[in-house]
């Protein structure tokens, strides 16, 4: 399936990133299956969401100015957050991808968002417990997200915002507005 996609992802991707690629996939088929969403655009959206990780500063600027993408100041000095951006481009300038769910998927796989739809949820989830994973607290996450994709969600942003705090690094808008809707979405309120 997608053979075309997969020789576009191989020849973009070094081949870890290619396997995470394929796992992440995988993995998203298999949320979406859980929650009755439609699992091949899960499992596309999982196949195309690191599509632009491995290019160069070059690559990323020139689709930026190419489709008018204006970076915040926050972006500017992330690197890491630039390929969420320019990956969802990519796919719908270059792969023709017209589904705006996949192509919102793509856009916030990195920092997340409030109001996620449910196929964005999916991939955030599964790009943190595919089975390619392997940091300190994936066995968490993985029992987590097969009991709550609630409770996950807070799991990985709290995650993510400790780990990137540790290390003296911004924290998107998107990522500390999606933990405070998370949170207030868990019962029991303090
Ligand atoms: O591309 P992957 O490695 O599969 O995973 P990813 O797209 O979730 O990227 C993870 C990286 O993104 C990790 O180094 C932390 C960084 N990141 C995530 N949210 C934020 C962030 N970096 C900054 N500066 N701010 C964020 O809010
Ligand atoms: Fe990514
Ligand atoms: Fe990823």
């Amino acid at each position: 399936m997608y053979d075309n996609f997969k020789q576009i992802l191989k020849s973009r991707l070094d081949e870890k990133r290619y396997y995470h690629s394929l796992c992440v996939a995988d993995e998203a088929k298999r949320l979406a299956q859980k929650i009755g969403i439609d699992s091949e655009k899960a499992y596309l959206a999982g196949l195309l969401h690191d599509i632009t990780k491995n290019a160069k500063e070059q690559e990323h600027l020139k689709i930026f100015s190419q489709f008018g993408i204006i970076l915040n100041d926050i972006e500017k000095n992330a690197l890491k957050l630039w390929h969420a951006i320019s990956g969802a481009a990519y796919v719908e300038h270059f792969l023709g991808i017209e589904d705006s769910e996949i192509l919102d998927a793509i856009r916030y796989h990195t920092t997340a968002k409030p109001n996620m739809s449910p196929l964005c949820l999916v991939l955030y989830l599964a790009d943190f417990t595919s089975s390619d994973r392997d940091y300190p607290d994936v066995d968490v996450m993985r029992k987590l997200v097969d009991v709550s994709f609630s409770e996950a969600l807070v799991y990985a942003l709290q995650y993510t915002i400790k780990d990137l705090a540790d290390q003296k690094r911004a924290i998107h808008f998107d990522t500390l507005a999606a933990f405070n809707e998370a949170v207030s979405n868990l019962e029991g309120k303090n």
